[in-house]
């Protein structure tokens, strides 16, 4: 099989909250870039990529230069194509930002077009450890709202069958650690004490703020506390986690594999977050998921729910995926949601097809 041609396009998605209808800002968007690689065998990989901001331009750009680059190539043979794109580009402008971003849309391209040549779900394909996966809803308990509103928004989320969800600390303004509290306590009591809870600080407090606040916060019972602080600040990540009982998840906002190493030596994390497009895509995202493994780590997943429940589903160590809705509206069907679990599709690769209306509706 060969690669024969792509196309890439730049949408505008409405970070919008469909799951409880409490979005931070109205009206706000995301640009996006999408890949269709296309091949030989008629067989057509999607993938797509994000945080280029407002350099989404010249991501879009990358994306297509890179993918011009593989034309012609075998599409099975996907560490051969990483080679040959950071031979060619990566080596010098990597290892991060826009080179990762854009090859990481191309390597899920690539993992759609292998789980379609060989007519198998993702999931399966690369390990099959479960068909349904935890889940967690995102995005609608965010630091901006009121008291009331977060309440509210708990209370939608747990009628509609999560039995997991984020919420966000470091509140706007400098609060006292009081405050911070005084908040989690408020989702905490709408949702009863089952419901599993995880808190985003976002890299927004400093080590010692993150002890002091997340001491107090303890008693609450948090299934873990995301990015209390610089996320590269290994080291401080470490102290924090020494002094705390409650889980630290980390690793949304590192780039490639080799960082994970130093984060996971350091014992900076407990919990394991794998971002597929800061990562590199599938290949790079499975590498960290086997060195989580091996320092008996779970792993978690960031954003983009439809593609990353497979990943999650694969390995032995997948806890939980993050329920982020944003791009679900670009697909004709996405994967069910059954007592608070994701159902694995059994449609080959990520059995995901572009909605033509949608992609319409929100061409940049
Ligand atoms: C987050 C970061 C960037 C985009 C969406 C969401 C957040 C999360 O850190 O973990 O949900
Ligand atoms: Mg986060």
């Amino acid at each position: 099989m060969k690669i024969t041609g792509h196309r890439t396009q730049i949408l505008r998605i409405p970070e919008d909250d469909p799951l409880a209808d409490s979005p931070e800002e109205e009206g706000r968007l995301r640009p996006i870039v999408i890949l269709s690689l296309a091949t030989d065998a008629g067989i057509e990989g999607i993938g797509l990529t994000f945080y280029g901001g407002a350099l989404t331009g010249a991501l879009a750009r990358a994306v297509g230069e890179l993918a011009a680059l593989i034309e012609g190539a075998d599409p099975l043979r996907i560490e051969a194509i990483h080679q040959k794109l950071r031979a060619a580009a990566g080596d010098q402008c990597g290892p991060a930002g826009l080179f990762t971003l854009a090859l990481s849309a191309i390597d899920i391209a690539l993992w759609d077009i292998k789980g379609k040549a060989l007519g198998q779900p993702i999931w399966r394909l690369l390990g099959g450890h479960r068909d349904r996966v935890a889940t967690y809803a995102s995005g609608s308990l965010r630091r901006g709202l009121s008291d009331a509103q977060a309440a509210r928004a708990a209370g939608v989320l747990v009628k509609k069958g999560f039995t997991e969800m984020k919420t966000q600390m470091a509140l706007p303004g400098t609060p006292a650690p009081a405050e911070e509290v005084r908040r989690v306590r408020v989702v905490r009591d709408a949702i009863g004490p089952h419901i599993k809870l995880m808190c985003d600080i976002n890299q927004r407090w400093r080590p010692e703020q993150a002890i002091e606040i997340g001491r107090r916060v303890e008693e609450i019972g948090l299934s873990w506390l995301e990015d209390v602080t610089t996320a590269d600040d290994y080291q401080g990540l470490a102290r924090v986690n020494a002094a705390l009982s409650t889980p630290i998840a980390g690793g949304e906002y590192v780039w490639g594999i080799a960082p994970f190493r130093q984060m996971i030596e350091a014992r900076s994390v407990d919990i394991v977050m794998i971002d597929l497009v800061r990562v590199g895509g599938v290949t790079q995202w499975l590498k960290v998921a086997g060195m989580a493994e091996a320092f008996n780590l779970p792993v978690v997943s960031h954003v983009i729910p439809e593609f990353h429940c497979q990943l999650i589903g694969a390995v032995p160590n997948g806890l939980t995926v993050e329920y982020m809705p944003w791009m679900l509206k670009l697909f004709h069907e996405t994967p069910a949601i059954e007592k608070g679990q994701l159902v694995l599709p059994e449609k080959p690769g990520f059995g995901l097809a572009w909605d033509p209306k949608a992609i319409a509706r929100y061409a940049a």
